[in-house]
């Protein structure tokens, strides 16, 4: 196998390309919280959110094709085909929150779809929408309109993203719903082969693209606890730090439970239990 060259570094995972077709992207154990990554890692964060992408793929791929071409026996490096990515991030609602709920109350709108009156924080919205948004280089990334969206890769190849956004969404959620497990919203990248058909890249349907809420905790009218990162999050208050670089290191405690939830929503997802993971990847492909 010749060298990988680093091509790319996001917040918590990394890029190489193994030759001109491929691309290697490895998962790190690094966790961000107030989009701040923390100098103590969750170990085995990395493995789980691969194995949930991979399990996505492998259970959408009658929706979409996806870029996976091969799971790592590390558990936490994919190899994935090399595609010209759209310049947009699909993101699915379901539920209203986040930048989505800001939107709302400022305008009763959230890129373009005019929102029923009365909603409160955290609901659940009629229909799942589309609201997709820029990518940033640095800082966050912007909601546009779905007209600005359509500017940006074509009307008809917009429509054919939406559709499959939507489907996505709408079969993801309802399996996480059936594992007692809310997927509020989601935010995935797609890509075109050289055949010019859409692909499902990068991650897909894991914590760190999607908001998880513990659906026997579900309780509109205010912010939901995450199912993974909620004893970060409250440890992260309970020390007055001020949300900017650096974070706190975390204790053990916080480590192990954090953990803890990482491997108890992968096994709830998925219906395998991570050692079996550990021991054979592929076994989330099957
Ligand atoms: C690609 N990213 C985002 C992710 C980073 C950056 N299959 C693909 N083909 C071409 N490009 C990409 C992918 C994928 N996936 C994804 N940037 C380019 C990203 C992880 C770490 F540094």
């Amino acid at each position: 196998m010749p060298e990988a060259t680093h091509v790319a570094s996001g917040k918590v995972r990394e890029l190489y390309a193994l030759d001109d077709e491929r691309l290697l992207l490895v998962a790190s154990d690094r966790i961000s919280t107030f989009d701040v990554v923390l100098p103590t890692e969750i170990p085995d964060k990395g493995r789980v959110l691969t194995g949930l992408s991979g399990f996505w793929f492998a259970r959408t791929r009658h929706i979409v094709g996806n870029h996976l071409l091969a799971l790592r026996d590390d558990g936490r490096s994919t190899e994935c085909r090399r595609l010209e990515m759209l310049p947009l991030e699909c993101v699915v609602r379901g539920y209203i929150t986040g930048s989505g709920w800001k939107d709302y109350v400022a305008t009763g709108e959230v890129c373009g779809h005019v929102l029923p009156e009365g909603l409160r924080e955290s609901e659940r919205l009629p229909e799942p929408i589309f609201t997709p948004s820029t990518k940033a280089q640095t800082g966050h990334d912007e909601n546009i309109s779905r007209d600005e969206a359509a500017e940006l890769v074509g009307r008809e190849r917009f429509e054919d993203v939406e559709s499959i956004a939507l489907d996505l969404y709408r079969f993801a959620a309802a399996h996480a719903e059936s594992r007692g497990i809310i997927l509020a919203d989601t935010k995935f990248e797609l890509g075109v082969d050289g055949d010019g058909a859409l692909v499902l890249a990068d991650e897909a349907f894991t914590p760190d693209s999607s908001r998880f809420w513990p659906a026997d905790r579900y309780e509109p009218g205010g912010p939901q606890p995450s199912f993974d990162k909620q004893f970060v999050r409250d440890y992260c208050e309970s020390v007055g730090w001020d949300k900017t670089h650096p974070g706190p290191e975390l204790p053990e405690h916080v480590v192990v439970e954090t953990r803890a939830k990482y491997v108890e929503a992968f096994a709830r997802l998925t219906g395998v239990s991570f050692d079996d993971y550990v021991a054979d990847p592929d076994v989330v492909l099957r």
